[in-house]
């Protein structure tokens, strides 16, 4: 028996949201361009074939309002705002003219902007200057940064994420071949936290009242299953959760990191004052979540003679994508080879969420697969026939219907990524997009079959109206 999933926009609340994502520094394509700064990830995009959004950003918006979607969330470039960093070397205003007229494009269309303010293009002269979020300098600049955003912006903006998976910006930018301390990750987190917090709380202290926004922080989870379900794989997978996602969302929750990466990382782990405990903790009104993927977990024994030396062997886990019988723990994405489809295990990851940490209020701010592309090949229909990524939706969004019948508090979806682009580590060679871009014919976005998927899903306009249609799963032999 193949099942076939049925889902319907109306298994969601009305108000639910549903939208895609996208980030600055994949997108763009002019880093030089409009008065911005460097920032520190330029180097890996400079000469890779770019998406050009910032002259196209209408034709994103067409492709939002084509597809029946709610919302945008998209990132500003801190340097193209702040080229240098600092506020008192001044503030770029044609960058800020850009992203009023993308939000105001946005609004005028009827899509909710979702903004992120830090999405790993941090700028240069931060890191030069003082090695970025290895110092607490980082805090004050990028709290001038967020201020000047809300200032200018907010009246407009409702939905605000302060930093995009802290975890995958501090693996790119303070881990190296195991690092050694000056390049010390959890220093990075402790500063990264702290930045957030602040920002959060100068956005509570003096725009909340009027501008009545949510604001939170973006990170990444991939669920983990214990590869054996003996006691030590399953306290293996529960400190992947707590490295992962729990380095993060804790402190937030209750002021202090899990107790399995205190006891493993003991002196080379930040403690939190009482003052920044107070700070940090319940600086969120939701939690953005970004999901792709699992992995099983199996324990890797301890031994009092380790000289624990960097993140990754702290976790005392292998992370592995086949169980003992070598079999895959999902279907292979095409484009890149780190991503599985695990749809049932989403909702684990959401009830955990729920049970963890008090049931916090939550955005899905990403979840998608990658197509192989090749922009030297002349586009062709074959190219748009994405049914791999409308399998992938359909099996997330369901087991998402149920995890919100089952109480999860999830308000929102954003499918990665609105259109093909740069992607991290693999360049462009992996389209996570619901729409392709034709370089051959001046960037034009083409929906691929999943856009024509999405557009149908959301006919139904998002209403305040609940339905209650059963979910159901029908069987076609
Ligand atoms: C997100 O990163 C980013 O926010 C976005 O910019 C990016 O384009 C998108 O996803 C797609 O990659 O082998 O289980 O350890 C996701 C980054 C990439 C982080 C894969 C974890 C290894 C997974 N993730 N990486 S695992």
């Amino acid at each position: 028996c193949s099942s076939e999933i049925s889902i319907a926009r109306s298994d969601f609340p009305g108000s639910f949201m549903f939208g895609a994502s996208s980030s600055a520094i994949q997108t763009e394509s002019t880093p030089t361009e409009g008065g911005r700064g460097p920032s520190i990830n330029d180097h890996y995009y400079e000469g890779l074939p770019g998406v050009e959004s910032y002259t196209k950003y209408k034709e994103d918006v067409s492709c939002l309002k084509n597809t029946n979607m709610d919302a945008y969330r998209f990132s500003i470039a801190w340097p193209r705002i702040l080229p240098t960093g600092k506020l008192s070397d001044g503030f770029n205003q044609e960058g800020i003219d850009f992203y009023n007229n993308l939000i105001d494009e946005l609004i005028s269309n009827g899509i909710e902007p979702f903004v992120t303010l830090f999405h790993f293009d941090m700028p240069e002269a931060l890191q030069t200057d003082y090695g970025g979020f290895l110092s607490p300098n980082i805090v004050a600049d990028f709290n001038d940064y967020a201020d000047l955003c809300f200032k200018t912006f907010g009246h407009k903006v409702k939905y605000w994420a302060t930093c995009n998976e802290p975890l995958t910006f501090i693996q790119k930018t303070y881990m190296v071949d195991g690092f050694d301390l000056p390049r010390d990750p959890y220093k990075a987190a402790h500063n990264l936290l702290l930045s957030h917090a602040t920002a959060v709380k100068t956005y509570r202290n003096n725009y909340l009242s009027t501008q009545n926004g949510k604001i939170g922080m973006i990170m990444d989870i991939s669920w983990y299953s214990p590869l054996n379900v003996t006691p030590k794989d399953v306290d293996a997978a529960n400190r992947g959760w707590d490295f992962m996602l729990g380095w993060f969302l804790d402190p937030l929750v209750t002021g202090d990191y899990p107790i399995s990466m205190k006891s493993i990382v003991r002196e080379r782990l930040p403690e939190f004052s009482s003052a920044q405990a107070e700070l940090v903790k319940g600086s969120y009104d939701y939690v953005g979540i970004n999901y792709y993927t699992a992995r099983y977990a199996q324990a890797l024994p301890f031994s009092s003679n380790d000289v624990a030396i960097s993140y990754d062997k702290d976790q005392y886990l292998n992370a592995l994508t086949s169980n003992a019988n070598g079999i895959d723990i999902g279907e292979k994405a095409e484009g890149v080879d780190w991503l599985y489809f695990c749809p049932e295990e989403l909702g684990a990851v959401l009830m955990k969420l729920k049970h963890k940490y008090n049931n916090p209020l939550i955005y899905i701010t990403e979840n998608g697969t990658a197509d192989k592309v090749d922009i030297s090949k002349p586009l062709d229909q074959e190219t748009l026939q994405d049914d791999a990524r409308i399998r992938y939706m359909k099996g997330h969004l369901y087991y998402l219907a149920k995890a919100i019948r089952d109480g999860a508090n999830v308000h929102g979806y954003m499918v990665w990524s609105l259109m093909d682009n740069v992607e991290m580590d693999s360049g462009y060679t992996a389209g996570f997009g619901v729409h392709y871009v034709d370089h051959s014919n001046d960037f034009k976005r083409v929906p691929k079959k999943s856009a024509e998927w999405f557009k149908d899903f959301l006919t139904i306009p998002s209403l305040r109206r609940r339905s209650v249609r059963p979910l159901t799963i029908t069987c076609s032999s």
